[in-house]
């Protein structure tokens, strides 16, 4: 059965971020730090989901939808990130789990949407090799709990975004500014996939995936310049998380002067390339790129350019959802089942025919990959609710229903209702 769902993450939603013994996280400690989020907004209540989850939950279950992805704040059930365990922690995801089984729900897990517990980020964070076992760990004691209802089961999301807003520019927690020297990140949380892959099987858990943000990359030219400077920039956000799961290699990384991989061991690779159920891929746009005007990186970002753009200002182009998926097919002949763990965009208003228009044409082009052969197998939209949107506060609104976050209450936008209409069909026409 094709899983149709809606997506969300833990600080972007939960609140209640000192109940219940949950322990502080480095999206805690950075929202509250003055200028490192838009008007000095913070998920301290977000969409107090913590305490509303079961309306939440009839939200979905009047939507149709048979998945729901949502993640797992780590510092719940581990306030200090490893050791003592949190029961009532776990308790909140347990009478989730519970509550969308009970609608016909299928819950899909993701254990970390970067919110890091903070005690880890003080020994380092993801720069620590040994925060890799901490996530494995982690990920067992979750299973233990969850394995026996959780049907879809994702390590890590984005560990590109994190790597790279998080450890290299300084735009989202922990707010470090390392730019390439924070590729132990990548490595580190590569690892944590593949040793948290083993104790999510050691626990019984049953489909096993990781969610890549992975961008159709498009040359500014095709002069040889443009072309050197696309290819090493799809080796940055593409390859570099793609290849090592795929297939147990890490792609030549000489255009941005790297010879090895720092801090690899003997054996990491084989860990991290364990067999994996399926692909989670989150696509909002393609990148266009040109040579380097600076010596700091070998590409520039050239903006595309000629395509409607959402109230973020991000491109809107469905096709590249086509071309990103047959392009994976085409490079990585074991290719997983992929499935769409998020794609929406920000849009204000409650009559939101753009955001409709915008799911629509991926759906589409969603379509036109599986006709030409890639093998989909699931659609969250992202999001459920207007949330927490990292360093833009409350600006951003990605929601299938919208949230006044005065009042806390929910109101279904159109596309909502268009949603449900549309899985309504599917559901009908694929039976
Ligand atoms: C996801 O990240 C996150 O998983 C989720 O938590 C978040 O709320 C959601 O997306 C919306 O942001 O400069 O025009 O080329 C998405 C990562 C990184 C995708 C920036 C789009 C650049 C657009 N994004 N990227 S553009």
């Amino acid at each position: 059965m094709f899983l149709w769902g809606t997506a969300t993450a833990a600080y972007q939603i939960e609140g209640a971020v000192a109940e219940d013994g949950r322990g502080p996280s480095v999206w805690d400690t950075f929202a509250h730090e003055p200028g490192r989020v838009r008007d000095g907004h913070t998920g301290d209540v977000a969409c107090d989901h913590y305490h509303r989850w079961a309306e939440d939950v009839e939200l979905m279950a009047a939507a149709g939808v048979n998945a729901y992805r949502f993640s797992v704040a780590w510092s719940r059930v581990l306030p200090a990130g490893r050791g003592a365990v949190n029961g009532r922690g776990l308790d909140f995801y347990d009478r989730l789990v519970d509550g969308l089984c009970a609608k016909g729900i299928a819950p899909a897990l993701t254990l970390f949407h970067w919110d890091l517990p903070q005690a880890l980020e003080d020994e380092g964070g993801w720069l620590n090799r040994d925060t890799s076992g901490y996530f494995a760990e982690y990920a067992g004691i979750v299973a233990e709990r969850l394995a026996d209802r959780v049907k879809l089961w994702i390590t890590l999301n984005e560990p590109f975004v994190h790597m790279v807003y998080g450890y290299g520019l300084g735009t989202h927690a922990p707010g470090r500014t390392l730019f390439l020297e924070a590729l132990p990140v990548a490595h580190h949380q590569l690892l944590g996939h593949g040793l948290a892959v083993q104790a999510l099987r050691a626990a019984g858990a049953g489909q096993v995936l990781i969610t890549n943000n992975c961008t159709p990359v498009w040359a500014a030219s095709d002069s040889p310049e443009d072309t050197a400077a696309a290819d090493a920039y799809d080796i940055l956000h593409n390859r570099l998380f793609n290849d090592p799961i795929l297939t147990g290699k890490y792609p030549d990384m000489s255009a941005f002067g790297i010879g090895e991989m720092p801090g690899v061991r003997p054996g990491d690779l084989e860990t991290i390339a364990q067999p994996l159920d399926g692909l989670g891929i989150n696509y909002y746009n393609p990148t266009r790129i040109a040579a380097p005007s600076t010596d700091l990186l070998p590409f520039d970002d050239a903006g595309v350019t000629g395509y409607p753009t959402t109230a973020f200002g991000w491109p809107v182009v469905p096709d590249g959802l086509r071309e990103l998926l047959t392009g994976l097919r085409a490079r990585y002949p074991g290719l997983p089942p992929i499935y769409i763990t998020e794609n929406g965009c920000s849009y204000d208003g409650l009559d939101d025919r753009f955001r409709i228009d915008y799911l629509a044409g991926h759906l589409d082009a969603l379509r036109r990959a599986q006709d030409e052969g890639v093998d989909v197998r699931g659609y969250f939209a992202w999001s459920l609710l207007d949330n927490f949107e990292w360093a833009e506060g409350y600006h951003q609104r990605f929601g299938l229903v919208h949230v006044d976050f005065a009042t806390q209450a929910r109101t279904p936008k159109a596309s909502y209702h268009w949603f449900r209409r549309m899985i309504l069909k599917r559901m009908i026409s694929e039976h």
